[in-house]
């Protein structure tokens, strides 16, 4: 049975649930981080030195980082329902999740802990504003791209969707302005 350690709460937890729920694969998951805490302790740091969630036990596999975990899981099971048989979906998928993480989670993240985690005394207006308007010129890009094709892989769902939906759900919940994308709202 697989373990995930991470709390509901993590966007990077999500991106592992939701792909584990898409698979259909039973798991069992311990509350970590955040206010939850354990992620500090010697066992789990033994896990994941960077003291970060999500973390996943599979069998003779503990590995960390979301992107990676969420490729491995694709590989390993039901080959072919998120990670595409076909070498050009192949590559659009791991194109745009590379790019989800490089290009929009970076800008999210920063409003994120600006509008939200950090107090109000804290809070940094100016890199607010420019990781808004980043985000905004990422989300045109992605917005074009599905203006042209039905998923970010081309004609199917892949674990694309999965990393991006979980960032743009937070990226929509953030108090910032925000682009028209008729295309990835769809
Ligand atoms: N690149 C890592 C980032 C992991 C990360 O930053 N996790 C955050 C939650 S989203 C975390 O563990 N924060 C500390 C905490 O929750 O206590 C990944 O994608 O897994």
């Amino acid at each position: 049975m697989i373990t995930v350690w991470g709390r509901h709460s993590s966007v990077n937890v999500q991106k592992v649930l939701w792909t584990l729920a898409e698979l259909d694969v039973p798991f069992t998951r311990e509350t970590v981080g955040g206010s939850f805490g354990g992620n500090r302790d010697a066992d789990f740091l033994a896990m994941n030195p960077n003291g970060l969630v999500p973390v996943i036990r599979d069998g003779d596999v503990t590995m960390f980082e979301s992107n990676a975990i969420v490729r491995y899981l694709s590989a390993r099971y039901r080959a072919g329902v998120l990670r595409p048989s076909d070498h050009r979906a192949l590559a659009m998928a791991e194109q745009w999740m590379e790019w989800q993480q490089t290009s929009f989670a970076t800008h999210v993240s920063t409003m994120f802990f600006n509008l939200v985690r950090l107090p109000p005394e804290k809070r940094n207006p100016a890199a607010v504003a420019e990781a808004a308007k980043q985000a905004a010129a990422a989300i045109r890009i992605a917005d074009d791209h599905l203006s042209r094709h039905d998923w970010f892989a081309g004609s199917d769902f892949s674990f694309g969707e999965i990393v991006m939906g979980c960032l743009l759900w937070r990226y929509l919940g953030l108090d910032c302005e925000k682009p028209d994308a008729p295309h990835l709202m769809e």
